[in-house]
């Protein structure tokens, strides 16, 4: 199946759903014969990354190779797919640069921060409250929004499947898939 390789890049809060989204989507375009790969902090912090912690200058060079290899992928045909925080839009925008126009796809996880902290899927939102885990997206660390998303997903609403959707026809009407 022809597609066009490019990078999917997730951005959001902890707990605004971008593992969940990005693996369905990847899922979805597993099923159309789509050749994909999926970095996230299971699999890049463990191991690529693992030198690294949450001060914003780890950030920066945590997003600065996550980048370079989504960079590396896109060049060996894959839609690459990647899940993490980063909070800054100048890193989003150095990796944006690193690929071809059209290439790389900024999807803004606009998830509200109340209903993250509502979640607190692994219990650190309420950590970061009492002052156990320092510089904590959103509570003592900073998140930039996205200036120009080419989309922008609110997980509070509506389901799974509307969020999927809405990338599917993202993907098609810009001749990805
Ligand atoms: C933010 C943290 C922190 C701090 C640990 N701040 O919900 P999670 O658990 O599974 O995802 C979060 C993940 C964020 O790592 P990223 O590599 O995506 O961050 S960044 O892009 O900013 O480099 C969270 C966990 O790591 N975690 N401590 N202080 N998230």
């Amino acid at each position: 199946k022809r597609h066009k390789p490019c990078i999917l890049w997730f951005t959001g809060y902890s707990g605004s759903g971008k593992s969940t989204v990005a693996g369905a989507l990847e899922s979805a375009l597993q099923q159309l014969g789509v050749h994909t790969y999926l970095l996230d902090g299971d699999n890049v912090r463990h191991g690529l990354c693992r030198d690294l912690g949450f001060s914003d200058a780890d950030r920066v060079e945590n997003i600065r190779r996550v980048g370079e290899v989504a960079k590396l992928m896109v060049d060996a045909g894959l839609v690459v797919l990647t899940a993490f925080i980063s909070p800054f839009q100048a890193e989003r925008d150095m990796v944006r640069a690193l690929v071809g126009d059209g290439e790389f796809i900024e999807v803004f996880l606009d998830t509200p921060l109340d209903v993250c902290e509502a979640r607190d899927p692994k219990g650190l939102y309420k950590k970061a409250r009492a002052g156990e885990i320092k510089h904590f997206t959103g509570i003592d660390s900073s998140y930039e929004p996205p200036l120009a998303p080419e989309v922008r997903i609110d997980t509070s609403r509506g389901q799974l499947n509307d969020s999927i959707q809405t990338l599917l026809s993202y993907l098609k009407e810009h001749n990805i898939i």
